[in-house]
C-alpha cells in the first residue's frame, strides 16, 4: 500500500470528522497499516456521516401524515389454505417444468450470526437432533437434490449461498467436509455480503482495536449489492435462470425451490412474490406484509407499534387485522434483479442499538461496554418491496405447520428452538406417512403427548420432498419415532 494513498484516505476521514479512525495509525506496523487502509477504503466517511445522522437523529417523516397501512388487497394475495387443489397442482406442474428447463436458481441468506441461538457456528450447521442427525444445510441440500430428481434427470438448480465475514469460512468448510451433501460443487456459489462500520452514540466510527474498524454485516438487505458485486447475478444470467427463490437458513421446513411457489409467481408474471403464514399472535417476532400508501411493504417486528400489531380485522372480531407474517421466503424474477444497480444504493438502513466492543482512543485497549454505546446499521431484504406496484407483487399464504418453523432461540426456550424444529419435521413426516395409508403406532417409551417429536417420523428429503411418493407405505405399520429409509 503506497503511503500517499493512505495519506489521502486519512485526509478524507479527517475532513469528514472521522479522523479518529487513524488515531493509532503511525504506531501500527506496515502490515497493520495496510489492513486498516484496506478496510477504511471500503467506506465513504461522508456517506457514513449521513447514515449515522439519520440513525441517531432521524429526520421527521417528510409528510408528517401517518402512513396509510392496510392489509394487501385480495388481488395481490392467494392462499394454499383455500385454493382449488387443481390450481395448486397446476402451479406445482408449471414450477417443476421451470426447474426441468434449468430456469430456476436458489439464493440462501446465511449471513446472520445466530446470536439468540447461542451457537457460534453458522446456523445452517446446527443439528436439531433428528434421528438422522442432519444439519439444516444438509436438509436443504437434499431438498434441492430431490426436486432436481422430480423435475427430470438433467435438471440443475444452482444454489447461491450468501455468507457474512464471520460465517463465510465455517460455512464453506462445512460444505467441503460433507462433500457438498451430494450436490455438484460446480452448482454451488458462495458469496459474501458487505459490512458497515459500527457507530458510537456521538456518530463516530468505532475502532475495535488500534488497527481495525468495528464493523458488522450490512443486514440481509445487503444481498442485492452482494449479488451484483460477487458476480452471482451474472452467473444466474449466464445459466439462463429466470426465476429465483431466496430464503432464510433457519426455517427447517423451508421448501427450497418450491415448485408450487415458482409456478404461482410465474403464472402471475410478478417481479416479487412472498410466502406468508398466519401470524401466531400480536407479539410474534415477524415482519408484517401489508400495503403502505398503496405499495407492497413490510413492517418489521422491531419497528411496529402496538396499535398496529394488535388491530383487529373489522370483519372478523378476534382475528388480527395484520396477520400476514413474513417468513423470509421470497421469489424474484431475474428481470427485476437485473435492475438492482438502479436502486440498491438507496436502500434504507435500520438501526440496532447495541453494546459494541471498541478501542479506547486514549489507550488503544478494547473496552467491552456494559451499556448500549452505539448502533449497528442494517438493510432489510424486504425494503425493496415498495419499489413495485401492487400489480408486480404477489403474496402466497401457506400452512405454518407445513412450511414455517424457525430456529431462533436456544434449547429450553418457549418456542422457535431446536426442539420445536425437530418436532415440526417429525410431525410433518408422520402426517405424510399416515396420508399415504400407513398405520403409525408409538413405541412404548414415547411420551404420551401427541404433539411431541417422539411420536413423529422423519421422512428424509430424498425419500419425499413434500409428501409425494409414499404410496409404498399404504397398509404398512410404522412405529414412531422412526427415520424412514
Ligand atoms: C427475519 C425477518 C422477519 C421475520 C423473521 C421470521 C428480515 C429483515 N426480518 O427476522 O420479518 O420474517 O425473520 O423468521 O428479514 N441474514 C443475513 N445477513 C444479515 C442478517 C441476516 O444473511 O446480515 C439472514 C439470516 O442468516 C437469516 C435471515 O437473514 O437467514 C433472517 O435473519 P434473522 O434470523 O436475523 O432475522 P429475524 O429473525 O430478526
Amino acid at each position: 500500500m503506497s503511503l500517499p494513498y493512505a495519506a489521502d484516505l486519512r485526509q478524507k476521514y479527517t475532513a469528514a470528522g472521522q479522523g479518529q479512525v487513524f488515531t493509532f495509525f503511525d504506531s501500527l506496523s506496515a502490515t497493520e497499516q495496510a489492513e486498516l487502509v484496506k478496510q477504511a477504503a471500503l467506506f465513504d466517511p461522508e456517506r457514513i456521516n449521513e447514515l449515522a445522522k439519520e440513525a441517531l437523529h432521524p429526520s421527521p417523516a417528510a409528510d408528517s401524515s401517518p402512513a396509510e397501512l392496510e392489509p394487501l388487497p385480495a388481488s395481490a394475495t392467494a392462499s394454499i389454505l383455500d385454493s382449488d387443489p387443481a390450481a395448486i397442482a397446476a402451479w406445482y406442474k408449471a414450477g417443476l417444468e421451470l426447474i426441468a428447463q434449468n430456469k430456476v436458481g436458489v439464493v440462501l441468506m446465511a449471513g446472520g450470526q445466530g446470536t439468540r441461538l447461542g451457537s457460534s457456528a453458522p446456523k445452517g450447521c446446527y443439528n436439531i437432533d433428528l434421528p438422522s442427525q442432519k444439519s439444516l444445510f444438509q436438509i436443504q441440500a437434499e431438498r434441492i437434490l430431490k426436486i432436481q430428481q422430480l423435475a427430470g434427470a438433467s435438471a440443475v438448480v444452482p444454489w447461491y449461498i450468501m455468507t457474512s465475514g464471520p460465517t463465510r469460512g465455517p460455512t464453506e468448510a462445512f460444505f467441503a467436509e460433507h462433500n457438498y451433501f451430494g450436490l455438484d460443487q460446480a452448482n454451488i456459489f458462495f458469496f459474501e455480503q458487505g459490512v458497515l462500520p459500527c457507530i458510537s452514540n456521538e456518530g463516530k466510527i468505532l475502532l475495535e482495536t488500534k488497527g481495525k474498524i468495528a464493523v458488522a454485516p450490512d443486514g440481509n438487505g445487503g444481498i442485492y449489492q452482494a449479488l451484483v458485486a460477487s458476480g452471482a447475478l451474472a452467473d444466474l444470467k449466464r445459466r439462463g435462470v429466470e426465476h429465483v427463490h431466496a430464503y432464510c437458513v433457519d426455517n427447517c421446513l423451508v421448501r427450497v425451490a418450491d415448485p408450487v411457489f415458482l409456478g404461482f409467481a410465474a403464472s402471475k408474471d410478478v417481479d416479487i412474490a412472498t410466502k406468508v403464514v398466519r401470524k401466531r399472535n400480536a407479539a410474534e417476532s415477524v415482519g408484517l406484509i401489508l400495503q403502505k400508501n398503496g405499495k407492497p411493504d413490510v413492517v418489521e417486528y422491531s419497528e411496529i407499534d402496538a396499535a398496529t400489531a394488535e388491530a383487529e380485522d373489522p370483519h372478523q372480531p378476534g382475528v388480527l387485522k395484520f396477520r400476514a407474517a413474513n417468513i423470509v421466503n421470497h421469489y424474484y424474477s431475474l428481470r427485476f434483479l437485473e435492475t438492482i444497480p438502479t436502486w440498491a444504493g438507496a436502500m434504507p438502513h435500520h438501526v440496532a442499538r447495541k453494546k459494541i466492543p471498541y478501542a479506547d482512543l486514549a489507550t488503544g485497549d478494547t473496552v467491552k461496554p456494559t451499556a448500549v454505546n452505539g448502533v449497528k446499521l442494517e438493510q432489510f431484504v424486504f425494503d425493496v418491496f415498495p419499489h413495485l406496484q401492487l400489480s408486480q407483487f404477489a403474496c402466497l399464504e401457506v400452512r405454518r405447520e407445513d412450511e414455517f418453523s424457525p430456529l431462533k432461540n436456544g434449547p429450553g426456550t418457549a418456542d422457535d428452538n431446536p426442539y420445536t424444529s425437530k418436532r415440526d419435521i417429525m410431525l410433518q413426516g408422520r402426517r405424510w406417512v399416515e396420508a399415504a395409508g400407513a398405520k403409525v403406532t408409538v413405541s412404548g417409551d414415547a411420551r404420551s403427548d401427541v404433539l411431541a417429536a417422539d411420536v413423529g417420523i422423519e421422512v428424509p428429503p430424498l425419500v419425499s420432498y413434500g409428501g409425494e411418493g409414499l404410496e409404498g407405505f399404504a397398509g404398512k405399520e410404522v412405529v414412531a419415532p422412526a427415520l424412514l429409509e
